[in-house]
């Protein structure tokens, strides 16, 4: 592992109006660095572990860039010791991973895996040795196969699996883990592996995503009514939604219809049944003008809305929508209203998202205000650009530590007005797979060479430790 002390001074990422602000943070703010099961474990059939929808869908020829895969990915399994010795150089006092489900419960039901199970046994007692909590998410994306060949997430049942997959780990950790998610990101999930077909299993229809939409739902309440009922005191509960803004584009009314639409399913159909224990009208009467219906039974919007103790938010960037096709028509090819998103003209990460911090406080303030009493914690913010090393594998990142920068300062303008933010977790602790971009597109503050798996921190990652080391003074 190569570390190296050569921090840049922070005035040359950090304006001094973010370092104010950053300022304002209290002394008992949590800091944290974030990853996922399969973006970095590897070791894709040791110890018993079954393949996942991301193994079956990383198979499909074209389905993710130079048709990379997570079977080695980071070797974290391997290289564990190693990796919480890095998260404790960079100052953190948490560190948020998630739990792959086919290491569990290899084929998607039945026992634990002890083997499996062993992994995160050591995990957690290697972060607890080193100071460093352990915030754990039960589902980032590693849909054991089995159970997408029967039905997967559109199906009801895979929402009852997942709560029995749920108590296995809980049974498990529930001495030592005080912090539990239940979902990554549930929008993805079902949208972009049900609807867009870009993402693990790679289906397209509508209706699958949006029953996928309540059977996440469904699962995340159902395991969050067990585990609480067989909680130690002061565990906490939540879920990782990941939210941007929806702006008009312009102030006409198709295009402040086009803003609802996009705020209803990328935020409303998730937090109104989680917290208000209902669908927002206006989004089933869309859904059902195409013909499309929420499988919604008897009391699930009760086990649905069990009380969350915190709400994850992952932000990446904001968009504005147009109602209106650059051809000037009002519907799209599928003959439903017209959804484009309209470019603020910004300048834009790696992934082509523009970077948008002031967007960031705008949704903060946004939840804190339609969704009150609810604490939230920044569980992912980061960006990926084009690292260039130096010979000694070290990456001056000023860009991603910038976005770094004014994306914590944008936290801190939330909190002065009013959010109850608590904690910022980095997206991500080590480059990684990135999904359909393979390995092409790099999050981390630690550099990850996937030749020799050497890691070295990353220029943002030394200011994230300075940062982090002010704030606490
Ligand atoms: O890498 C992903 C992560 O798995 C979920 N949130 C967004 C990140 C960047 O795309």
């Amino acid at each position: 592992m190569e570390t190296t002390d050569s921090a840049t001074t922070t005035s040359a990422i950090t304006t001094s109006a973010q370092s104010a602000l950053i300022g304002t943070l209290p002394a008992t703010f949590r800091w944290g660095v974030a990853t996922a099961s399969y973006q970095i474990e590897g070791a894709a059939t040791e110890d018993g572990r079954t393949p996942s929808i991301w193994d079956t869908f990383s198979r499909v020829p074209g389905a993710i860039d130079n048709g990379d895969n997570g079977d080695i990915a980071c070797d974290h399994y391997h290289r564990m010791p190693e990796d919480v010795e890095l998260i404790g150089q960079l100052g953190v006092d948490t560190y948020r991973f998630s739990v792959a489900w086919p290491r569990i419960q290899p084929h998607g039901r039945g026992p634990v895996n002890e083997a499996g199970m062993a992994f995160y046994d050591r995990l957690v007692d290697e972060l607890l040795g080193k100071g460093i909590d352990p915030w754990l998410t039960l589902y980032h994306w590693d849909l054991p196969q089995e159970l997408e060949d029967a039905g997967g997430w559109p199906a009801r049942d895979t929402a009852y699996r997942f709560a029995d997959y749920s108590m296995l780990v809980f049974d498990r950790l529930k001495d030592r883990v005080r912090n539990w998610t239940t979902l990554n990101e549930p929008w993805c999930s079902a949208m972009h592996g049900y609807v867009h077909g870009v993402m693990a299993p790679g289906r397209r229809d509508l209706g699958d995503g949006i029953a996928a939409v309540h059977h996440l739902l469904l699962g995340h309440g159902l395991a969050t009514q067990r585990m609480r009922e067989a909680a130690p005191e002061a565990t906490n509960f939540g879920i990782t939604l990941n939210m941007g803004t929806a702006d008009p584009a312009t102030d006409s009314e198709v295009d402040r219809d086009a803003a609802r639409r996009a705020d209803g399913l990328g935020v409303r159909i998730y937090l109104d049944p989680l917290v208000k224990a209902q669908y927002p009208a206006d989004v089933v009467d869309d859904l059902a003008a195409q013909n499309v219906r929420i499988p919604v039974q008897d009391g699930d919007l009760a086990i649905i809305s069990a009380p969350l103790d915190f709400l994850g938010v992952n932000y990446y960037f904001g968009q504005q929508y147009s109602g209106v096709e650059e051809d000037g028509r009002t519907e799209d090819a599928d003959g439903n209203p017209a959804n484009r998103a309209v470019p603020f003209g910004k300048p834009t990460t790696a992934m082509g998202w523009e970077i948008l911090p002031e967007k960031f406080t705008q949704l903060l303030t946004r939840l804190s205000e339609d969704y009150p009493d609810l604490p939230m914690f920044i569980t992912e913010n980061g960006s990926a650009f084009e690292d260039v090393p130096d010979a000694s594998g070290f990456v001056d990142d000023q860009d991603r530590a910038a976005y770094f920068s004014s994306h914590i300062a944008a936290v801190a303008a939330a909190r002065q007005a009013g959010a109850d933010v608590r904690g910022y977790f980095a997206w991500s602790l080590l480059d990684n797979f990135e999904w359909a971009y393979g390995y092409a597109k790099r999050f981390g503050l630690v550099r990850v060479d996937y030749e020799t798996q050497e890691r070295t921190v990353k220029q943002s990652g030394l200011w994230f430790r300075d940062t982090i080391a002010r704030v606490r003074g």
